[in-house]
């Protein structure tokens, strides 16, 4: 029976309930998520129109200018998850350090990346919350606790700011996505139990970088832009240039989505996205819609054991056929005649 008007806070109660040794703590973080990201989209649906357009003068610790839309979406997930007591420790890619909750009984802990793609706002491009959820081994602030495998992720995922708001989430049981209904402040079960195409249509990379690229990810490429119409070649090229907006994209539509390694920025040799608040939600999603993520040499990204916060991995994710594809290309196992 095709249910009407399903919440997504509806649709966890559901959840939970069918979990009966659940102790609701993740249904109120997930809640606390939810009221931040209404608040995060009436801000920068208003963006345009405040004077909170521009720079906010400040520099994060990527090196990156601060945009003023990222301190407030920074500011307002950690102040409402600090005050819930649902979290001991969170990460946020607008914070240099881990920043620890103290006297909370907290049993989770949380990665944020609060507002990826942000130097897109001023061109008015869909840009995106990113977040990821561990258990915490107890509830006093531990950052090993934020420096678990993406496998063993409690909950993930995404709000994207676009034509309209969606939060798209797994808790381990398929992957859900929810439109939000502004004049109401509702999200409501759009895409439920999305799946990933088998195959790609589109592919996504930043071409710029090609002369930088290692020989086996040019290879790749051009085999994707071969003429073979038994395999849907050539797919076409889609990118964004916001992770949220082209991940999205390839999730609904199908797609393969590559950020690898390349020689142009020394200081970034694994890439530039981060491991703890980008590849390893998105990857959980991705496997839970039955893609897959890996990096440029193979590895699953869900089992990178994290080093640092901030740590950067290449990351390859989409559509399982066309990642595993790429992975035999990686390995050597294929060249464009094969
Ligand atoms: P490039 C945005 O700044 C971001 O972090 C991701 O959202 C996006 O996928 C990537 O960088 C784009 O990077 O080097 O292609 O501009």
């Amino acid at each position: 029976m095709k249910k009407f008007g399903v919440t997504v806070s509806g649709h966890i109660m559901e959840s939970q309930r069918l979990h009966p040794e659940a102790t609701g703590y993740l249904t109120g973080l997930l809640n606390e998520l939810i009221v931040a990201a209404k608040t995060i989209s009436a801000e920068v649906n208003m963006a345009g129109l405040a004077d909170i357009l521009g720079m906010s003068g400040d520099i994060n610790v990527q090196g990156e200018y601060v945009q003023k839309l990222d301190e407030f979406a920074n500011n307002t997930i950690k102040r409402r998850l600090a005050a819930s007591g649902y979290v001991s420790i969170m990460a946020s890619e607008e914070e240099a350090d881990a920043v620890a909750v103290e006297n909370s009984s907290g049993r989770y802990t949380i990665a944020f990346d609060p507002l990826d793609g942000s130097s897109n706002i001023d061109v008015n491009v869909s840009i995106g919350t990113i977040f990821s959820i561990h258990r915490a081994t107890n509830s006093t602030p531990n950052e090993a606790d934020l420096l678990q495998p993406g496998r063993r992720q409690v909950a993930a995922g995404y709000i994207i700011y676009g034509s309209s708001t969606m939060m798209v989430f797994t808790t381990g049981e398929g992957v859900h996505g929810f439109t939000l209904d502004p004049s109401v402040g509702e999200f409501y079960l759009s895409h439920p139990d999305i799946k990933m195409p088998g195959r790609s249509k589109y592919y996504s990379i930043n071409e710029g970088n090609r002369n930088y690229w290692n020989p086996e990810v040019r290879a790749f490429i051009d085999y994707l832009r071969e003429e073979d119409k038994a395999s849907g070649r050539p797919y076409s090229a889609r990118y964004i240039g916001s992770l949220v907006a082209d991940f999205h994209r390839n999730l609904i539509a199908g797609g393969i989505f590559l950020y690898p390694r390349d020689s142009k920025n020394p200081l970034k040799p694994s890439g530039k996205l981060r491991l703890l608040y980008e590849a390893a939600p998105l990857a959980f999603i991705a496997e839970q819609a039955g893609g897959r993520a890996i990096t440029d040499d193979g590895r699953d990204i869900l089992d990178i054991e994290p080093e640092s916060l901030h740590q950067r991995v290449p990351l390859i994710i989409g559509c399982k056929h066309d990642v595993d594809t790429a992975e035999r290309f990686f390995k050597g196992e294929m060249n464009e005649t094969s």
